[in-house]
């Protein structure tokens, strides 16, 4: 199921998504939508809450290098735990929950989760390059936040008036 993404301002976007506690048919069923939601719409990631569902839920397809997704590169990533974190590094970013609009963004550079898979098995992953990076961007959403809210004062005014005109131009 094609769901809706829930775009910039929405005040939904700004919920504390919740803990995942019954692995059931419920969530195995979010978990689909939201993969074909990400495919469908060009997205590497994906959280829960940008289809309001405000659970800790991200996921995750970094194209390999001829720019395919297959369902094996699939990563479902279910209340995660950042636990070590490392360097730093920029990446121009951008979120299907602020389509249109691509901005250079600090983050770590390496991280280390603890994580639970579809099933509620727990699991450590060690992340690097752009997987690190677009975990680190899903997490935010997990606790409201987009990565427009990491661009200095002048960045974000420059940004609020490129995509309001975008919005009134109906170019989103
Ligand atoms: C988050 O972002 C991310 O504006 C995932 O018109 C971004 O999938 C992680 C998208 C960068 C790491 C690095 C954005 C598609 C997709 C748009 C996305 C658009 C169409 C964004
Ligand atoms: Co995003």
């Amino acid at each position: 199921m094609n769901l809706t993404i829930l775009t910039y301002p929405d005040k939904r976007l700004k919920q504390k998504s919740k803990n995942v506690t019954k692995f059931d048919e419920n969530i195995h069923k979010l978990l689909d939508a939201m993969n074909e939601t990400m495919l469908l719409s060009n997205g590497i990631g994906l959280a829960a809450i940008q289809v309001n569902h405000p659970l800790n839920i991200l996921i995750l397809n970094i194209p390999d290098s001829e720019g395919n997704q297959p369902t094996e590169n699939l990563m479902e990533i279910i209340n995660p735990i950042l636990i070590k974190k490392e360097g730093s590094t920029v990446y121009q970013e951008g979120c299907l929950s602020v389509p249109g609009f691509y901005e250079d963004i600090e983050r770590y550079e390496t991280i280390t989760i603890n994580y639970q898979d579809r099933d509620g098995n727990t699991k450590t992953l060690d992340a690097d390059g752009l997987l690190s990076i677009a975990i680190q961007h899903e997490m935010d959403h997990l606790t409201g936040n987009l990565f427009i809210e990491k661009l200095s004062y002048a960045r974000r005014k420059k940004f609020e008036k490129e995509y309001k005109k975008a919005i009134k131009e109906k170019r989103l």
